[in-house]
């Protein structure tokens, strides 16, 4: 495995935990950092069928963009270093496998931005979430206008990024910013389990299921419905989809083969 100087990494049952840590600032993501989350996602181990992000330490997952490293851009660097942390966390979001946020902590700025590029979010009892930009005269830069309305609505979304107010984990539960809460102890664990329940369904299926949740989400009905026909027919050129309905029908547990 590679090293990396901010980023740690852990496989076990082939999910990988990606830890974000600069402990110093909350793991706030500089462009160091965000250089290796780039390098880390483009050469994911193709054994790895889930990802699980967290943030070093019992305080924060991630408490934003480097604000030290902001301060003194002008609108082209300002405008490049979004870009670039923006196609980081696509790259996040378009990974063909589950992507888990175990949000440990603060998520504030860039770090909500983070959670938000995952397929699902978990967090412990004290994360805080927030997108605080306009305090800091910006606005969210890493895709936060765009994927905070659509998990959370309209309104929700504008409240949060109008005020900059950092809400608290059960009412990130309640607006369904999280799927679910856990004391911080058990959080690592829950997100394994959640991973694992995903694995053990047919590995193909689920990346088909991700693509068209992901593509099908910004087009018209028509061409919505009309590539989850595509996928959908696809998956009876796998193996996994014979082995699924054998199992089924012979009232055997299914082996994935991931073909
Ligand atoms: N950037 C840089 N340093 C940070 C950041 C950050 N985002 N967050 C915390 N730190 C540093 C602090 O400066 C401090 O350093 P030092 O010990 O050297 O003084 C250390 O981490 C510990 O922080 P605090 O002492 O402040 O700890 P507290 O427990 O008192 O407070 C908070 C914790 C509430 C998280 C507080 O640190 C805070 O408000 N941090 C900033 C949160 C924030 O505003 N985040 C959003 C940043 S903007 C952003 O993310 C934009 C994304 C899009 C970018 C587009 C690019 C153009």
């Amino acid at each position: 495995m590679k090293g990396y100087n901010y980023l740690k990494i852990n496989v076990c049952d082939s999910v990988c935990t990606l830890t974000i840590s600069a402990p110093k600032s909350l793991n706030a993501l500089n462009s160091n950092i965000l250089k290796e989350m780039d390098d880390f996602l483009t050469n994911l181990d193709e054994g790895v069928r889930a990802l699980i992000i967290t943030g070093d330490g019992e305080k924060s997952f991630v408490a934003g963009a480097d604000i030290s490293e902001m301060q003194s851009l002008n609108a082209e660097e300002g405008e490049r270093f979004g870009a670039f942390g923006a196609r980081v966390f696509r790259k996040i979001e378009v990974l063909p496998i589950p992507v888990i946020a175990a949000v440990n902590g603060f998520a504030l700025g860039g770090g909500c931005e983070l959670a938000l590029a995952c397929d699902i979010r978990i967090a412990s009892t004290n994360a805080k979430f927030g997108q605080p930009e306009v305090g800091l005269g910006i606005i969210p830069g890493f895709s936060g206008t765009y994927r905070l309305t659509k998990i959370v609505g309209m309104g929700y979304a504008k409240e949060m990024i109008y005020t900059g107010r950092a809400i608290k984990a059960d009412e990130a539960l309640r607006i369904g910013l999280v799927n679910a809460v856990y004391e911080p102890e058990r959080l690592m664990d829950k997100a394994a389990e959640l991973a694992l329940r995903i694995l053990r369904n047919a590995p193909i299926a689920v990346r088909y299921a991700k693509e068209c949740i992901n593509e099908e989400y910004d087009l018209p009905a028509e061409e919505a419905i009309a590539f989850e026909s595509r996928m959908f027919g696809k998956c009876f050129d796998t193996k996994d989809q014979k082995a699924g309905m054998t199992a089924f029908l012979t009232k055997q547990e299914a082996h994935f083969t991931n073909e």
